[in-house]
Order: structure tokens, then sequence, then C-alpha cells
């Protein structure tokens, strides 16, 4: 499997992981989990077969670590970004001094309007660092950075949840801990 190829398999498993898993017949357990068997069959059902050694290769090379296989194997999910109600067990963590968000030019003034909202997720996607951030501003338009005083957010009684692949998630961000670029 080539890399486009693992590219585009990954775009179908978030969608059936993260957004729609009825796509392919599917349901979510209450975590997100399905059983590895249950979603190949599935994908082979839907003229979208993948062999479970792929899949090992989606799950294992993804640039982001979107996936992950339960402890004894059988079973997959995503490690975040669902819109689907699922509750991904994640402890509340303290965050480190700063976080960034980056985001696309255009969405500058309504956030200065509103603080950094979760939309379409569960949460609000906060990084440690700039590339990450900047790549993720900069998938539909010319990317912003913005600083977020996570520290001073704890203390306010924000809670924060980190990821086993280091994305922070948080349910919103007040405008008053976000530093916009000059
Ligand atoms: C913006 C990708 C207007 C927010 C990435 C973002 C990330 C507002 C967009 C991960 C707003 C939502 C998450 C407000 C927030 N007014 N716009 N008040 N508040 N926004 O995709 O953080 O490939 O849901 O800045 O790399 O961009 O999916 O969130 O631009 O890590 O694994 O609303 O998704 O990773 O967009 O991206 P998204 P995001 P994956």
């Amino acid at each position: 499997m080539d890399k486009s190829e693992a590219r585009s398999k990954s775009k179908f498993l978030s969608l059936v992981l993260r957004h729609r898993p009825e796509t392919i017949g599917i349901e979510l357990d209450e975590s997100g989990w399905v059983k590895v068997e249950t979603l190949l069959d599935a994908m082979q059902k839907h003229r979208k077969p993948i062999s479970r050694e792929n899949l090992n290769q989606v799950v294992t090379t993804n640039d982001k670590q979107r996936f992950e296989f339960s402890a004894d194997g059988h079973s997959i999910r995503a490690r975040q970004g669902h819109s689907l109600n699922v509750d991904l067990g994640y402890k509340a963590t303290r965050p480190p001094e700063f976080l960034v968000h980056g985001t696309p030019q255009q969405f500058v003034a309504s956030i200065q309007a509103t603080g950094l909202k979760k939309q379409q997720r569960h949460h609000v996607h906060l990084h440690e660092n700039k590339t990450t951030a900047i790549q993720a501003g900069g998938r539909r338009g010319k990317p912003v950075l913005l600083n977020i005083l996570s520290s001073k957010m704890h203390a306010a009684g924000h809670e924060f949840f980190v990821t086993e692949n280091g994305v922070w998630l948080t349910d919103h961000v007040p405008v008053e801990f976000i530093e916009f670029p000059q």
C-alpha cells in the first residue's frame, strides 16, 4: 500500500470511526470502539475492502496517530475528533503554561467575539507544537497562530484532557485567555 492509498484509507476510517459509522452499517460502543472483525466485514460489504495488514499499517503509520487498537487488539477506535457522542475516558490533566491553536485568518474576527468554540467536534483542539497548529489552521485559509494561556485557564477552573497522541482538548476557550498576533 503506497502513501496516497494509506491516506485515502485513513480518511475513510476517520469518517466511519468519528462521524458516520452508519455509512457502512456499523455502530460504535459508548467509548467509540468497534470490533476489528466487524469493521473489516462491513468495509468489505460496502466495497471499501481493507486487509487486516493494511489496517495495521494505517493505524501505526498514520501521521497524527488518529486511531488505536484496544489492548487485546480486537477493537479499534479514533483517538479524538469525533462529532458522534462518545466518551473517550480521558482524565482531566493539568496543561502546560501555553498551548497554541491555528485557525484560518477569516475566522479571527469571530473568535475575537466569542472565543474558541468546539464547532462540530467534542472539544476545542489545542497543540503544544506550533507546526501542528499551523497545519490545522492552514487547511482552510492563511493560518494564524493563537497563543492560549492554558495555565491561567486551568487555574480559573477549565478542564483539560490530553490524548495519547498529544492533542489537548477543552470545552471552550474564552477570549480573555487568547493572545492574538499583532
Ligand atoms: C474555528 C485536524 C469562528 C477553529 C487538525 C477551526 C486538528 C471558530 C474551526 C484537528 C470559532 C473548526 C482539529 C469561532 C473556533 N468563530 N471559527 N468562535 N471557534 N473556530 O476542524 O481545531 O486531521 O473542527 O479555529 O489537524 O481546525 O481531523 O477544528 O478552524 O488537530 O485528525 O472553527 O483536526 O486533525 O474546525 O482541527 P475543526 P481544528 P484531524
